[in-house]
């Protein structure tokens, strides 16, 4: 039997944002671009749940937040708060609430910055998977003053749509005798896949809820959704059988070069530090991965003295730009008095990408 939970922090950002400034606290608040009064470019990253209730989501252009949120102060509504935010705090965040997850479950898949799936099977019942949830929820809770909601089920799908039907501070367990009414009810939107756009055209055909697309036939669904249509008949009825995708491929993509001569030209090792980084980045590509976590450096020296220095980023990235920055900030030491105060001429270096992550078809 197996039992997968799946948890999502709630409001991630703006959450994040509540906690580290108390005068925000229960204030409408939004993450993102600057408005500059309205006249602001970009989007919102997130809001929390009091400037929802503006109308107020992600994604959303800046300026159109802005409006909302004017028009709710003027119906005499609080007042709404922007922050620019920090993405690098909320890398960090995340690796702890994902620390704490690895320390409850053995197997966890990070799906994004806050999200993971874990596999809670070896708990061997859903009131016991349950009571661990309660308690990882307790741990994000002590540990970083934040709110998660997680949701239990058979499998990961029934487990991701189960931490959305209660949020914020949510625990929704699904069994599986109650996982196919659970699903008939929802509206299709819910199920993963299912996007605005198929929305509306199921709605122009009457059908709103996964009980009505459930009347299709296979066949009908495969002239609806391609190749997608016999997978769909299967979660429409609860049925989903993939894999969590846990670790990264303990693999890495790495170039190196030696100089024809020994040198401290910074120019000439710079433009072969940016070419060494072109070409790792295009063999990541090109061997299919999708994400990098990790940047490694390699130097030796003129008198064949070698050195390492890593970096992992809070999560994961394909930038070529993001490679080159973390290569050049940790080369700079070796080129300066900081790792080399003998002025050491340089014999070769090296640059590798670390923590591949390919994406689950
Ligand atoms: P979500 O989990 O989608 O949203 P959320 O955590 O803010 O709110 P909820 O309680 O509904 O889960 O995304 C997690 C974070 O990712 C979110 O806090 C900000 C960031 N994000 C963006 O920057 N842009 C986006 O378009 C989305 C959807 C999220
Ligand atoms: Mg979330």
């Amino acid at each position: 039997m197996r039992i997968i939970g799946h948890l999502d922090m709630d409001a991630f950002f703006a959450a994040i944002e509540e906690r580290d400034h108390p005068e925000l606290k229960g204030r409408p608040l939004v993450v993102g671009a600057d408005p500059a009064g309205g006249k602001g470019r970009g989007v919102v990253a997130t809001a929390n749940y009091p400037a929802r209730v503006y109308g107020i989501h992600s994604a959303m252009p800046i300026s159109q937040a802005w409006k909302l949120a004017e028009a709710a102060r003027r119906r005499g509504r609080p007042a709404t708060a922007f922050v620019r935010g920090s993405h690098r705090k909320y890398g960090e965040v995340s690796v702890r609430i994902m620390a704490i997850l690895h320390h409850y479950a053995p197997v966890v898949e990070e799906a994004s910055i806050d999200e993971a799936y874990f596999d809670l099977s070896f708990t061997g019942a859903y009131d016991q998977a349950a009571a661990l949830a309660r308690q990882i929820k307790a741990a994000i809770l002590a540990q970083e003053r934040l709110t998660a909601s997680i949701g239990i089920g058979a499998n990961k799908m029934v487990a991701k749509i189960a931490s959305d039907f209660k949020k914020p501070d949510g625990l929704t367990v699904v069994t599986p005798a109650e996982a196919e009414d659970f699903l008939a009810r929802l509206a299709v939107r819910k199920i993963p896949g299912i996007g605005p756009k198929t929305e509306q055209s199921l709605a122009r055909r009457g059908i709103r809820t996964v009980n009505d697309l459930k009347r299709l036939t296979p066949e009908e669904l495969r002239e609806k959704f391609g190749k997608w249509g016999p997978s769909l008949y299967e979660r429409l009825r609860g049925r989903h059988d993939s894999p969590l995708v846990t670790e990264w491929e303990p693999k890495s993509v790495g170039e190196q070069e030696t100089f024809a001569q020994d040198t401290r030209d910074l120019e000439f090792i710079f433009s072969r530090l940016w070419e060494l980084c072109r070409e790792v980045h295009r063999r990541f590509l090109a061997e299919g991965f999708q994400t990098f976590r990790t940047a490694v450096v390699k130097v030796r020296f003129a008198d064949f003295e070698t050195f390492t220095r890593s970096y992992t980023l809070p999560y994961p990235t394909a930038s070529l730009r993001t490679l080159k920055f973390h290569a050049m900030k940790l080369l700079m030491p070796f080129l300066d008095r900081r790792d080399n105060p003998k002025k050491k001429l340089i014999r070769l270096i090296g640059v590798r990408v670390e923590k591949l992550g390919k994406e689950e078809k």
